[in-house]
């Protein structure tokens, strides 16, 4: 690990109990469904940096374009000095663009995943290409109650959310995520990136690309159950389902069982019949005006809005 990167170390195993935890209750709902969140492991966080990159994937190049654009007019809201808290920080680019807009020795970075060893490994390369920045990795989960740490004197506390990754959360997380922002962020802000509602084709195939990478990153989920939990079932059973539900104006990805099967774990046996399916992750598209109204609701006021030339991605800035 790269001197100045300060690493707060979780228990592993205490992260491998919650998932279990959370797999025995999702298999236990009718309809099964689990939280998003367990995705990202080790192989996951990478299989989701190729979905990055697929043609078919437009949020991550149309967000970074509009950081590419608008990264000196961003920074330009967040005041003088800065603690930059990322929420989610993954493989740390897009923030690069913010970094390159802000004075180094004004900035102290925070990036907060639950990811460790990524985390850990995204906090060397970036130490490396910017020497002299503070950074203060936290590995938490966000979501929930912790502890940052404490604003340099005489900097704003700005959070970057980046990605839509709020879509993620239902509306009631995304509600109490935008709540403990609004709280922890007082004073700053938040700059947050949101995927909004259009063609359902393109959404479609955003989801379900050619190259089965996303159908990859979904069956990760059983995938990582596999390995770290020693959950059994036949792989083959399991396939990649994920369509566009207009009533919630979201993208819903499942786990589909394509014939009846058993699932182990832990020594309980979960049933699927046929067709059933695991739920496993929400992508909701917003209005921006949809947006602000909810980010309202919860603490922040609506400031500055950038949207590409499509109008298929926003990034707002919210004063806190
Ligand atoms: C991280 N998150 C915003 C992605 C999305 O688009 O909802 C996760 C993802 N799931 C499938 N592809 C990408």
């Amino acid at each position: 690990m790269k001197p100045g990167i300060e690493w707060r170390q979780p228990r592993a195993s205490a992260e491998n109990q919650q998932f279990a935890g959370d797999l025995h209750a999702a298999l236990s709902r009718a309809p099964k469904a689990i939280s998003p969140k367990y995705f990202y492991d080790e192989t996951g966080s990478r299989l989701f940096e190729r979905i990055c990159e697929l043609p078919e994937y437009y949020p991550t190049r149309t967000e970074l374009s509009l950081l590419r654009t608008h990264a000196a007019d961003m920074a330009a809201q967040f005041g003088g000095g800065v603690q930059l808290v990322e929420y989610g920080a993954g493989a740390l680019l897009k923030v690069r663009l913010l970094l390159d807009a802000l004075p180094r020795e004004t900035v102290q970075f925070v990036p907060v995943d639950i990811s460790g060893p990524h985390l850990l490994a995204a906090c060397d390369g970036l130490a490396g290409d910017y020497p002299g920045l503070a950074i203060q990795p936290l590995v938490a989960d966000f979501t929930r109650p912790h502890t940052l740490p404490p604003c340099p004197r005489g900097s704003r506390r700005v959070g970057f959310f980046p990605g839509s990754s709020i879509g993620n959360f239902t509306p009631a997380e995304a509600d109490a995520f935008l709540r403990l922002a609004a709280a922890e962020l007082a004073g700053g802000g938040l700059l947050i990136g949101i995927d909004l509602v259009k063609d359902e084709a393109v959404l479609h195939a955003a989801y379900n690309d050619a190259a089965g990478v996303t159908a990859a990153f979904n069956m990760n989920l059983l995938d990582r159950a596999a390995r770290e939990l020693g959950a059994e079932f036949p792989r083959d059973g399991f396939e990649h389902l994920a369509f566009y539900n207009p009533a919630y104006r979201r993208i819903e990805m499942h786990l589909r069982a394509t014939r009846a099967l058993d699932l182990q774990l832990g020594g309980e046996i979960y049933a699927f019949h046929e067709g059933e399916t695991l739920h496993t992750e929400h992508s909701h598209k917003y209005t921006v005006s949809g947006f602000q109204a909810m980010a309202a609701r919860a603490g922040f006021r609506p400031g500055k809005v950038w949207i590409d030339a499509n109008r298929w991605f926003a990034v707002l800035w919210l004063e806190a």
